[in-house]
């Protein structure tokens, strides 16, 4: 008898390059995601199952044992902290940098600085490296809009191409962290479920693989 294994995904932008993936590792959901409403999917494999939940919520899951696996942003692993988890797989997928920005000439600010964030722990880890004390102002979206209506001075956030500070007059200041999807297993299920499981890292492993080398190719 095989374990019952899950693998929580993040829902948004990381899923649509999270599937191919798995689909390469032979896993893949018995009906099609985007359009159903359901949070739990089976798949191919009758001992799997997927959960698709939002991704700050993914390392939760998997720490605490409500799912076995999970694919989420460094970001918020980072942010998350990491307790509980193993992070043996890049999945080299939904790739941008964690970055301080702020209005485009923003002078240097005197004082204490007034940083909003959604990434609380980061940035307070980041700017407390620095010796910097800094004021943390937490929110949940649209972080570009608080040094334009003057609630913060920088702001810490995710940048990929740029278009969405220069749009909003601002510009990335100081690199903080590479970010891209990873894999990650609970510490009680990789050793408990470890035979179940590695086949699993190692067919996402070689399918991670072979997209880099396609990609080198091409
Ligand atoms: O939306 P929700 O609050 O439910 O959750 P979420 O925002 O965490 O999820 P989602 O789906 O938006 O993002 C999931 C993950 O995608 C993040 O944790 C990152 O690891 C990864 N990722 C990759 C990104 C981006 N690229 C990205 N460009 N996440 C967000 N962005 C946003 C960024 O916040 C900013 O608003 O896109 C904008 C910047 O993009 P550019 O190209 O204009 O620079
Ligand atoms: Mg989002």
């Amino acid at each position: 008898m095989k374990e019952q294994l899950t693998i929580a995904l993040s829902k948004g932008r990381i899923l649509k390059e999270t599937l191919p993936l798995l689909a390469a590792a032979d896993i893949t959901p018995a009906e099609d995601i985007f359009s159903s409403r359901k949070l739990i999917f089976d798949t191919n494999h009758s001992h799997i199952k997927l959960v698709v939940i939002r991704a700050t919520d993914v390392p939760t899951y998997v720490e605490y044992g409500g799912a076995d696996m999970g694919i989420a942003g460094k970001d918020v692993l980072m942010e998350h902290g990491g307790a509980g988890l193993y992070e043996p797989l890049d999945l080299e997928i939904a790739r941008c940098k964690l970055m301080v920005a702020g209005m485009k000439n923003a002078a240097p600010v005197s004082g204490r600085m007034k940083v909003a964030t959604k990434f609380v722990n980061v940035t307070k880890e980041f700017f407390a490296r620095q010796g910097a004390q800094v004021d943390i102002i937490k929110l949940y979206g649209a972080m570009e809009l608080a040094p334009i209506m003057g609630l913060a001075d920088r702001i810490v956030d995710i940048v990929d191409t740029g278009n969405t500070l220069r749009a909003n007059g601002l510009e990335p200041m100081e690199h903080i962290a590479d970010i891209s999807s990873r894999f990650v297993v609970g510490q009680p299920s990789m050793k408990i479920k470890h035979a179940q499981i590695q086949p699993i890292l190692d067919q996402l492993g070689a399918a991670v693989r072979a997209k880099r080398d396609q990609e080198a190719q091409s």
